[in-house]
This record gives structure tokens, C-alpha cells and sequence, in this order.
């Protein structure tokens, strides 16, 4: 993975200025050609619709403010972009390392590649800040943050931004900071309808009806939580 920065090189001077968003090494970026972005999920993952909804979600966070489109394709190997859960060793030279710890990571462009730690107890839906469970992680969260650097943002200094280097355990943050969007404009240019406000794509804090049906087509309703193979969590 390429950990590198660098920061950006428009501003000259260091007073006033209020963005730290950060690139990586040589800002590598998806070509200018490109601005409508494919993504798949790895189909050995079998992931319910509630799990794949959540990118959705963090994917349109990115494009409301850019002129990138995310679309979802069934065929893995064709996508630009490849989202997949996996633990420990899975050969890439990056392990995950069990619970907490690294929770994911993704790769600068174009790679494309997002990894979750399998291991993690991720909150697919529900109050992530309810939770008693003091290892939840919010998965949307995370998403919002790797998606940002699959799209070639590096680390900022800004607590409040998405791509700031650390999260506590049960919190949630998943809207754009200033700071991330500055950024993410610097590399693709801004949405002609976005009209520059902080409102962000219907974020449905309150429709999470702790309620659904998992990708056998069986009901599931919730007290408490469930857990899945990959250690996902709906929290009711
Ligand atoms: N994973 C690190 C991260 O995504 C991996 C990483 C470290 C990295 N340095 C990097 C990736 C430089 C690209 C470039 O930052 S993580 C958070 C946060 C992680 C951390 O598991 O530690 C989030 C994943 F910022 F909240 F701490 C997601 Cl949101
Ligand atoms: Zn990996
Ligand atoms: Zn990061």
C-alpha cells in the first residue's frame, strides 16, 4: 500500500489556510476519461442487499459532490472498483489482525481495491453509538473513509473530515467535512448541481427499522443484534 503524502501544492502559503487534506505520493487519481466508476462486491462474501445498500449510500456521499458516478455491476472482475471482506493473511502483503486494529483498508488509484477486516463487529444498520457491544464498528463510516482514499485522498489533520486518521469504537461519521470536499474537488472537479451546502444525500438515520431480509429471502427481526458469518451487526 503507498502511505505516502503529499500535501497539496496550491497553497503557497501556510496562513489562513484552512484546508489540510492530503494526497497520496505523486496524486495518483482515476483518469479524466473516466468519471463514471464501476463497482462490484466479492461474490464469495454473499452479501445481503442491507450490507451492499450501505456503499451505496457512502458512494453517493462522494458523488454529490463530484462529477463521478458509482454504479454496481454483478461482474467482479470488470469492475473498477472491488469491495470485499477478508481475514487475517489474504495475500496482498497487508493482513488484517483480528478485532480492532486495522478495520480496512484500500489502495490508491487506480487499484481499486477495498479490503474490510472480517473480523471486525461492523453495524451494518442501527445506532452504532447504542450498541453494548464496545468493539462495533460503523460500517458506513469506515466505507465513506476507504472510498475517499480509493478515489486517491490521502490523510488530513482536520478532525472533523471523513478522511482524518482515527475513529473511536461506536461512532458514526459519514458526512463530507469542507475538508473533504475541498479535496476531492481538487482532483476531480466539483458537481455542476451540487449548490455548495452541507446537506448530504438522505443519510435515513431514522428509517433503520431493525428489520430486513438476509440474502436467503428469510425475514429477520431484530432484539438485540445478529451476527453473521462475517461478524456483521444489526442493531435494533
Ligand atoms: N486503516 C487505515 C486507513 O484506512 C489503513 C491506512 C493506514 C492507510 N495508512 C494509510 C490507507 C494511508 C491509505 C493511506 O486509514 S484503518 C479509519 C479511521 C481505518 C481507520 O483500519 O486504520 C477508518 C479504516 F480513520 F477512522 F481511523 C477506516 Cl475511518
Ligand atoms: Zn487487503
Ligand atoms: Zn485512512
Amino acid at each position: 500500500m503507498n502511505s505516502g503524502k503529499t500535501t497539496p501544492s496550491s497553497n503557497s502559503t501556510q496562513f489562513h489556510t484552512v484546508s489540510h487534506y492530503t494526497f497520496f505520493d505523486g496524486k495518483p487519481r482515476w483518469p479524466e476519461n473516466k468519471r463514471d466508476l464501476t463497482y462490484a462486491f466479492q461474490p464469495e462474501n454473499q452479501l445481503s442487499d442491507d450490507v451492499k445498500s450501505v456503499f451505496t449510500r457512502a458512494f453517493a456521499r462522494w458523488s454529490t459532490v463530484t462529477e463521478l458516478t458509482f454504479t454496481m455491476t454483478d461482474s467482479y472482475t470488470d469492475a473498477d472498483l472491488r469491495i470485499g471482506f477478508f481475514v487475517g493473511d489474504h495475500g496482498d502483503g497487508e493482513p488484517f489482525d483480528g478485532v480492532l486494529g486495522t478495520l480496512a483498508h484500500a489502495f490508491s488509484p487506480t487499484s481499486g481495491r477495498l479490503h474490510l477486516d472480517g473480523d471486525e463487529s461492523w453495524v451494518v444498520s442501527g445506532d452504532v453509538t447504542a450498541s453494548s457491544l464496545t468493539t462495533a464498528v460503523d460500517l458506513e463510516s469506515v466505507a465513506v473513509h476507504e472510498i475517499g482514499h480509493l478515489l486517491g485522498l490521502g490523510h488530513s489533520s482536520v478532525e472533523d473530515s471523513i478522511m482524518y486518521p482515527t475513529i473511536s469504537s461506536r461512532t458514526r461519521k459519514v458526512d463530507l467535512a469542507s475538508d473533504d470536499i475541498q479535496g476531492i474537488q481538487e482532483l476531480y472537479g466539483a458537481n455542476p448541481s451540487y449548490n455548495g451546502s452541507s446537506s448530504t444525500p438522505s443519510a435515513q438515520e431514522g428509517d433503520t427499522s431493525g428489520c430486513g431480509v438476509n440474502t436467503l429471502g428469510s425475514m429477520w427481526v431484530l432484539s438485540g443484534m445478529l451476527v453473521s458469518g462475517f461478524g456483521l451487526l444489526w442493531l435494533s
